[in-house]
């Protein structure tokens, strides 16, 4: 399990609840899929996704990146069973949906770059490193049914 100091949790808490779970969302969905064009391959039933313009725009990318971000929140909510949070979740993006789990450490890789970009300055070192950790624990249990 991983551990959290109460720092970290303090940190990861209070930027979370001024982060646009929409608008971040999309954005990660749409940058993923611009970034590592292969994982465009999950989303051919969304429509147009034909350039990155397309992507940016494409009214299923939001919705799904909401989505996906807002399921991110649970384990902002239960820090201590983020295991527990995203087995139900493991198991469909492993067995059903057949998503590699390289592709969720792209993902985290891309929400960092996009907290960085919206928050800037109050983006710390600090508060890096603390979701540094938070998306290496979401990767690793959503990968965790994989077999
Ligand atoms: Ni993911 C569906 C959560 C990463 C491809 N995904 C979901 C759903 C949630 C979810 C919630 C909806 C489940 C349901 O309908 O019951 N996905 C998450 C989370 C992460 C993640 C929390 C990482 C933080 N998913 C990814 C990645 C890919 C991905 C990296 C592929 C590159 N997910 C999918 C696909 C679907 C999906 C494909 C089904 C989409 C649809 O509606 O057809």
């Amino acid at each position: 399990m991983v551990h959290w100091t109460g720092d970290e949790k303090k940190l990861i808490t209070s930027l979370w609840a001024k982060v646009n779970v929409a608008e971040i969302g999309g954005e990660c969905l749409a940058y993923l899929m611009i970034v590592y064009p292969w994982t465009q391959r999950f989303f051919g039933h969304f429509g147009n996704i034909s350039n990155a313009e397309c992507i940016l725009a494409n009214a299923k990318v939001k919705e799904h990146g909401k989505k996906v971000l807002t399921s991110f929140g649970d384990a902002i909510k239960n820090l201590d069973n983020i295991k527990e949070t995203f087995a139900k979740l493991s198991v469909l993006h492993c067995e059903k949906l057949h998503v590699d789990p390289e592709n969720f450490k792209l993902l985290g890789d891309i929400l960092i770059t996009r907290l960085a970009a919206h928050f800037g300055k109050e983006f710390t070192p600090e508060v890096q490193a603390a979701y540094r950790k938070l998306v290496g624990a979401v990767s690793h249990a959503l990968g965790r049914q994989y077999h």
